[in-house]
């Protein structure tokens, strides 16, 4: 067997029972052949073997007590992946669907990720089996204290920097600051996408869906196409739905679906973003709720939302969300284009689907880069105890994703795969992290 299928074949054995993991960890190593035969080096230095295994993994339990004075116990983790460039650095998600592998596939995909915005920031990911939605803010509060009880000790602004991802946004992250602060006695930038009054960076909130749709209209571009004008699906009606929904209406292109795990609605005349920021920022509502306000719209309630026709889709709600089937209808009603906001959120058969009809593909971690690489940059903004303006913080943002699209396209041509920026996202992710570690020793 060769170097490649080798290691696959140990991950599989020592995590079992973890198949986003898996797959993540398939899917890079796989596209990976080519760097290996021109490098031995890496193979010689068990680079593969080093990355695939966390360097820490924390696992720890989280007591609170809710509303109605019971106890309630859940397992919180932190995976603290690979610092070979940088402290590690990626979101927390409070999902009921969160377990080891989970947060091993999107720890394991921040290391390239993270790598690909050229910022000096390692790859990590944590949470709990949490759900926020069903809670009250009292509730909230108290778990994100116990959270951070313990994680505390393992972060820190030259450490370990952890963001939002799914379930948590700007009130989470608020609460997780402020036990931290009153703990350790220390205002420092420990997490990114905190409050603007309290060391926030500006574009931060949006950075995620803007960054997605600049790296889109870069690859649209190339091929003499255009988010102007075109019709737009998007799934998912979080943060990066929303701020993805507002920079494709501000280039002229026109959203008609967006959806949440229940459901999705379709207003054909083009979502009005105002009524969907209130459901869901405001009220923390459901998706449905927008066809209250707006009767000439339909709501679905079911999973259905790849077979309206369009040629952008978006997916910016979770893994595995598209699948062969989904795929194929996309292909069939002329999709020219498929940009991932959300982690993974295609099957590799979708993914094959799109390649072999000569879709143009944006892999996530490349795709969704942009909320990263602006935490990063409220990193920086922290360290200098100063900050930028928002069209400054928004120039950078849009370079960073120009920068990626152009740094993608080049190892995919480079080695032989024109326009797979899969593959191409993943050598370009994965040069800087092997060469940093094979500068540093066996670590
Ligand atoms: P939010 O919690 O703000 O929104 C998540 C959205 O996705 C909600 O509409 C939610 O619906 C839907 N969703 C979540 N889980 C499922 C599921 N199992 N099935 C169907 N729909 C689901 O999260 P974000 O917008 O921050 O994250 C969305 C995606 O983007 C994730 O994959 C995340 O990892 C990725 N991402 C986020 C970044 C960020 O900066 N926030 C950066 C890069 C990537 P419901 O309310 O019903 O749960
Ligand atoms: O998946 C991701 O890149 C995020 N959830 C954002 C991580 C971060 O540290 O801003």
């Amino acid at each position: 067997m060769g170097y490649v299928q080798d290691v696959i074949g140990k991950v599989k054995e020592k995590n079992p029972n973890e198949p986003e993991f898996h797959q993540a960890v398939t899917e890079v190593l796989e596209s990976l052949e080519p760097v290996l035969e021109r490098h031995p080096e890496y193979e010689k230095a068990g680079i593969l073997e080093r990355l695939v295994e966390p360097e820490r993994q924390i696992l720890f339990r989280v007591p609170w007590v809710d509303d109605q004075g019971k106890i309630q116990v859940n397992r919180g983790m932190r995976i603290q992946f690979n610092s070979a460039i940088g402290p590690y650095k990626g979101g927390l998600r409070f999902h009921p669907t969160v377990y080891s592998g989970i947060i091993k596939f999107l720890g394991f995909e921040q290391i390239f990720k993270n790598s690909l915005t050229g910022l000096p920031i390692g790859g990590a990911k944590g949470g709990a089996d949490f759900d926020p939605k069903s809670k009250s803010d009292a509730e909230v509060m108290r778990f994100c204290q116990s959270f951070i009880n313990e994680l505390y000790r393992h972060i820190g602004a030259d450490v370990d920097v952890p963001a939002g991802d799914i379930g948590v946004g700007g009130r989470e992250i608020g609460y997780l600051y402020g036990q931290y602060k009153k703990i350790t006695q220390a205002f420092e930038g420990v997490l990114t996408g905190k409050g603007l009054d309290w060391g926030g960076s500006l574009v931060r909130t949006e950075a995620t869906g803007y960054g997605l749709v600049y790296f889109v209209e870069e690859m649209a571009k190339d091929k003499d196409k255009t988010i102007e004008g075109s019709t737009v699906v998007i799934s998912g009606s979080g943060n990066v739905a929303i701020y993805a929904t507002e920079k494709v209406q501000h280039l002229g292109g026109k959203v008609v679906s967006l959806s949440d795990s229940n459901g999705y609605i379709y207003d054909k005349e083009g979502i009005k973003l105002d009524t969907v920021k209130h459901i869901k920022e405001v009220a923390r509502g459901r998706i449905k709720d927008y066809v209250k306000d707006h009767p000439e719209a339909q709501y679905f309630e079911d999973r259905g939302i790849w077979k309206i026709k369009c040629d952008i889709a978006l997916p910016c709600a979770t893994q595995n969300e598209i699948d062969e089937e989904d795929a194929r209808a996309l292909v069939g009603n002329g999709c020219f284009a498929v940009g991932e906001g959300a982690n993974m959120p295609s099957t590799p058969a979708a993914v094959r689907v799109f390649q072999s009809n000569k879709v143009l593909f944006a892999p996530g971690k490349a795709a969704n880069a942009g909320g990263v690489a602006t935490s990063a940059l409220e990193m920086s903004q922290n360290s200098m105890r100063y900050s930028w303006t928002f069209e400054e913080t928004d120039a950078k943002l849009k370079q960073i994703m120009i920068n990626i699209y152009r740094n993608a396209s080049e190892a995919a041509r480079e080695y032989g795969y024109e326009d797979n920026l899969v593959v191409g996202a993943n050598i370009a992710g994965f040069l800087k992290v092997a060469r940093s570690m094979l500068a540093h020793g066996v670590v």
